[in-house]
């Protein structure tokens, strides 16, 4: 028994598994920590693990970003946090598992994290050089504490003069981490003090010069079960690439138009604010939404004419598209005609529903085009529009497969009954959504199982550019039923039934709901 105590002093000292796993962790907290602490100063997008994640975005494979976009929603940037949490955990793990007799193979990975981080935060288009101070500084403090902690922690009797006890090195490396995670908090704090959110508040009411017309009483059949004519701005689906919303204040904000114009102009938020404001009501769509689906929302959209700004930029006849570019990165191109078009009433927006943009829906500014799809028009902050031909520049999603031009297909969509509902037998009553942006409903049918098609009861027409309420009484018998929607535009063209997926141009089909009457 003697000779076996002795051992640890003939064979080369080392951690035990559950202390070089909590190296590890402190490490990567410590890491987080500070990369958040100091991107508060140097750019908030320069945090190593917002920077990290932008990069999983940006540099995900096709299927991957549609299938999260489609299935995932709004969630989905809640669940790649989570997922880079874990898999950052992981690899603290791993760490500190292969440093369990010297520091050296833990730091090298931390070393290798740490490029990583740095070249994240390098190929960022919204942060100065400067933000690389973030992830040097967050890769320098987490090798340094590796290393001082890692010393300390190896056996008591191979070092005397340096080594603590198991439970001494528990207490400073907690304290390393709870500084961390104190240090991430007051980054948070700092970086929010003159932020988005206290530029918006300070903005005041957006009055329109030209409102738009009040909405008809039976613009919607909410009581019926249709969706309200308006979606309130915290129900409007939202869809975009940004793991942290870009938080862009006013002050600093400006819109630059320029590339095949006569003119190139600079407008700050005030030359939009100052100038006499219009208010469109306009339905968006996403691109992605699948046939039924609830990516699909209307508001009132105060700004002002884009084509104003455009007409004093002077668009060259050359232009084909107009290629929009948001604060972080992603961009958009519309049809030089489309976003010219007299008669599109395209809009630079500033308020949605009475106030000020939410951050989340482009606050200060964005690009707001009826009847085209958002990916290819409905830039969220904006900040720079040049014109130039569809060789020399290709947008966000267009670099990732989807199509060039996009107008949005006339869809239709069946709200009530919810999908496996069971209603009383007899009459049922129906109802739901249409929309054909730009050219506008004409009629909606709806037919129960295999029977004939019966014409649906459409809410008043609040203008073409947004969807259009629909209501009708069927006669079920008990047992299981399927009711199946299908719209006509005002062009006189009736929805397919052929089945098509979002990618590349939109979904096209009839919706049909199953339901039990009894
Ligand atoms: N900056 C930025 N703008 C963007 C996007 C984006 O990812 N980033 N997504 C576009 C897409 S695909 C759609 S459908 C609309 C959605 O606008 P909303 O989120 O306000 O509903 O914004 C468009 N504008
Ligand atoms: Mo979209």
């Amino acid at each position: 028994m003697s000779a076996l105590k002795q051992a640890p002093s003939i064979a080369a000292p080392r951690l035990s598994l559950a202390m070089a796993t909590f190296l590890g962790l402190v490490a990567l907290v410590t890491a987080l920590g500070v990369g958040h602490f100091v991107a508060a100063f140097v750019g908030y997008q320069a945090s190593p693990f917002v920077a990290v994640a932008d990069f999983v975005i940006a540099h995900s494979p096709h299927p991957v970003v549609v299938w999260a976009e489609r299935t995932l929603g709004t969630a989905d940037k809640t669940v790649l946090k989570i997922g880079l949490a874990v898999v950052l955990a992981g690899f603290a793990v791993l760490t500190g598992q292969l440093s369990r007799r010297s520091a050296g193979p833990g730091q090298v990975l931390i070393g290798l994290l740490g490029v990583f981080g740095i070249v994240a935060v390098y190929q960022r288009t919204d942060v100065g050089e400067l933000a690389l101070l973030a992830p040097v500084l967050a890769m320098v403090a987490a090798m340094l504490v590796f290393g001082w902690l890692h010393r300390r922690a190896l056996p008591a009797d191979a070092e005397p003069r340096t080594g603590l006890t198991r439970r001494q090195v528990l207490q400073r490396g907690a304290t390393v981490a709870v500084g961390a995670g104190a240090a991430a908090i007051a980054g948070e704090i700092i970086a929010d003090t003159g932020s988005a959110a206290s530029s918006r508040a300070s903005i005041g009411p957006l009055i329109p010069a030209r409102k738009a017309p009040p909405l008809p009483p039976d613009a919607d059949f909410v009581n019926l079960g249709s969706p309200p004519f308006i979606t309130p701005n915290a129900d409007f689906y939202r869809i975009d690439t940004a793991f942290v919303v870009p938080q862009v204040r006013t002050d600093e904000w400006q819109l630059k138009i320029h590339g095949m114009v006569d003119r190139e102009i600079t407008l700050s938020y005030s030359d939009i604010r100052n100038r006499p404001l219009v208010e469109r009501t306009v339905t968006l769509t996403c691109v992605s939404n699948e046939v039924g689906g609830d990516l699909v929302s209307t508001a009132d959209f105060i700004g002002v004419d884009l084509i104003d700004l455009l007409t004093e930029a002077g668009v060259r006849p050359g232009a084909q598209q107009m290629f929009a570019t948001s604060v972080d990165g992603f961009t958009c191109g519309t049809p030089a005609t489309v976003a010219l078009d007299p008669n599109r009433g395209a809009m630079l927006a500033i308020g949605m529903n009475g106030e000020p943009l939410p951050i989340e829906h482009g606050f200060p500014a964005r690009i707001v085009i009826p009847g085209l799809y958002g990916y290819v028009s409905a830039t969220k902050w904006v900040t720079d529009l040049e014109f130039t031909t569809w060789d020399a520049r290709q947008s966000y999603w267009l670099q990732r497969g989807w199509a060039e031009q996009a107008p949005i297909k006339t869809e239709s969509r069946i709200d009530r009954p919810a999908s496996g509902a069971s209603v009383p037998a007899g009459a049922v009553r129906v109802a739901g959504t249409a929309w054909a942006q730009h050219v506008g409903i004409e009629k909606v049918e709806v037919r129960l199982d295999q029977g004939p098609w019966q014409q649906a009861h459409l809410s008043a027409e609040v203008n073409k550019d947004t969807w259009r309420m629909w209501w009708a009484e069927l006669t079920a018998a008990a047992g299981g039923h399927t009711v199946t929607v299908r719209a006509t535009d005002q062009s006189g063209y009736t929805q397919t039934d052929h089945v098509a997926d979002p990618v590349p141009d939109g979904a096209t089909g009839w919706h049909s709901v199953s339901f039990t009457a009894g």
